[in-house]
């Protein structure tokens, strides 16, 4: 038996400007823009490994070890793209093997928990078309592999790329001009780091997809968040990103992930994804900001209670030990309770 077989990995991104509402389900169109920084691939990441055979007699993943459906409508599209584009490289030379029309195994494991709510199928998604297309040996860029990652999961365009990422919403009804592209490379400040505090391992209570469904049906304060707030953000965040300006980076972050949870909770029915330790974070963050007089620790908060917290790593003591302080007993953040600010009891 002749098995092809190609391995790719692809990190979680954590969005700083989000992505909350599609204007087309089926394609995963968006309502606005939306930026992201993708986490090293020492971090959180799926590793993928795509095998095909003239013996195989199905699609089959396997995610963690357990077998999982590859028939979702998503997934389907996904391999669907990624087969016709097969099909023209070998409509270009007849000597290559006819591996479109083999069924396809996916081997699929993340080093992080599925159930801890941090974005596994952006990753899982951008780690399955990242390696269907190096076993295909396409020649399509990242950007053009965003739009397939994107049919998966809206956020898996923006894992193709590491760094700093920017997923243009386009205006096209097909989507060909909705796509990831690079704002910077990781290289461009490595100095940026990323905490992930897990409030809360438990599933979340309302999936992403049919959330922002129920808010761009019932709220109205979504209209004004899509026209007058996020396309001027979008222009601002990218001028941080590409200038360092670590200030200003923060407080946009900030009130994107204010302005995405009070969406949330403007929907109808409300949709509650912050609970009170993520409030307490927060307001940690804040008090923090102004004891130093200038912002150096940014909070983010996706479909879920568990904060992202972006800073500098020269204030990496001052940070995580102010937040070691207050959250006390985390395993392994001993070493960061030296040498720290307090604060009084917020
Ligand atoms: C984001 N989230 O920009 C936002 C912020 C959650 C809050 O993208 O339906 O899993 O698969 O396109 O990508 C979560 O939504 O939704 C998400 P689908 P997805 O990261």
């Amino acid at each position: 038996m002749t098995i092809f077989s190609a391995s790719s990995t692809a990190p979680v991104n954590i969005a700083t400007l989000k992505y909350w509402g599609k204007r087309d389900k089926l394609l995963n169109l968006p309502t606005n823009s939306s930026i992201s920084v993708t986490l090293s691939q020492n971090d959180l990441r799926t590793l993928t490994t795509a095998s095909c055979s003239a013996d195989f007699d199905s699609d089959k993943l396997w995610l963690n070890g357990k077998l999982e459906s590859l028939e979702s409508v998503r997934s389907q599209a996904c391999l669907a793209d990624l087969r016709g584009l097969r099909e023209k490289v070998e409509a270009k030379d007849e000597s290559l093997p006819k591996l479109s029309q083999y069924k396809l195994h996916i081997v699929s494991e993340n080093n992080f928990p599925t159930a801890a709510g941090l974005a596994s199928s952006a990753a899982g998604f951008a780690a399955l078309v990242s390696a269907i297309a190096k076993l295909y040996k396409l020649p399509e860029d990242m950007s053009e592999l965003s739009k397939i990652a994107r049919k998966g999961s809206g956020s898996a365009c923006r894992s193709l790329f590491g760094g700093f990422v920017a997923w243009e919403m386009g205006d096209l009804e097909n989507g060909e001009d909705s796509k990831a592209v690079e704002v910077a490379p990781l290289s461009h400040w490595p100095t940026m780091k990323a905490a992930i505090l897990v409030v809360s391992d438990d599933k979340k209570d309302t999936p992403s997809t049919s959330g922002m469904q129920q808010t761009v049906a019932t709220s109205d304060l979504f209209q004004h968040r899509i026209t007058e707030v996020v396309p001027k953000r979008f222009e601002e965040m990218k001028k941080a990103i590409l200038a360092k300006d670590f200030e200003k980076f923060a407080e946009l972050t900030m009130k994107d992930s204010n302005s995405f949870h009070a969406v949330c909770l403007d929907s109808y029915p409300p949709i509650f994804y912050l609970n009170d330790t993520s409030k307490q974070v927060i307001k940690l963050i804040h008090r923090l900001n102004e004891q130093e007089g200038k912002t150096i620790a940014a909070y983010t908060f996706d479909a879920g209670p568990n904060a992202v917290i972006y800073y500098d790593e020269i204030n990496e003591k001052k940070v995580l030990g102010l937040i070691y302080n207050y959250f006390s007993q985390v395993a392994g953040w001993e070493k960061y309770s030296k040498d720290v600010s307090t604060l009084d009891k917020i």
